[in-house]
């Protein structure tokens, strides 16, 4: 993992594409992930709707309760793409490296998304489909549903990755409403 430092000295440099064979972005450290994981239809408790704008995220922040199942709806009302992101702080950053390739191969150009480049093969077997189960890139005027069961207390925001949109304040904070206070110092 880089440091925080590191992230806009590489906003400014082409990115070798051995970026792009990190693997999934939650998987790091080979435990249970304590973002959280896919949840399922039928365990939502409520919708949150989100909705994307240039550049920000409505509401900034949500609560939620320590393995609580919750369905984003969530709605690109800018006029760029943007993404929504449901990881830490190091995820986001690991992940912007990513998307500034995205934005370099010309799959991201402002407001365009080109979702037949997303699938090609970058010739390391690797491509730059966005099929993570916890996020979703939308062009303007595009709709998605994550839904997501949290795990026990981490730190987690909702980001949009998008070379410079986190950098300008398109994250909020994922709050945990009550139960939570005990692990609330694992970073
Ligand atoms: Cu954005």
């Amino acid at each position: 993992m880089k440091s925080s430092k590191l992230i806009v000295a590489a906003a400014t440099m082409a990115v070798s594409m051995t970026a792009l064979g990190g693997g999934t972005h939650g998987g790091g450290h080979g435990h249970a992930t304590p973002i959280g994981e896919p949840g399922l239809a039928d365990d939502v408790s409520r919708t949150i709707s989100l909705s994307m704008k240039d550049n920000y995220f409505e509401p900034e922040f949500v609560n939620v309760v320590p393995g609580e199942t919750v369905r984003f709806s969530i709605h690109n009302e800018g006029s760029l793409v943007h993404e929504f992101n449901i990881g830490t702080p190091d995820m986001h950053e690991a992940h912007q490296e990513e998307m500034l390739m995205m934005v370099d191969h010309g799959v991201i150009q402002g407001g365009t998304l080109n979702r037949d480049m997303m699938k090609m093969d970058m010739g390391n077997g690797h491509t730059m489909e966005h099929d993570d189960p916890n996020s979703v890139l939308l062009a303007p005027g595009e709709s998605a549903d994550i839904i997501w069961t949290f795990s026990t207390q981490a730190n987690l925001e909702f980001a949009c990755n998008v070379p410079g949109h986190y950098q300008s304040g398109m994250y909020g904070d994922v709050q945990y409403e009550s139960g939570a206070d005990t692990q609330a110092r694992a970073e």
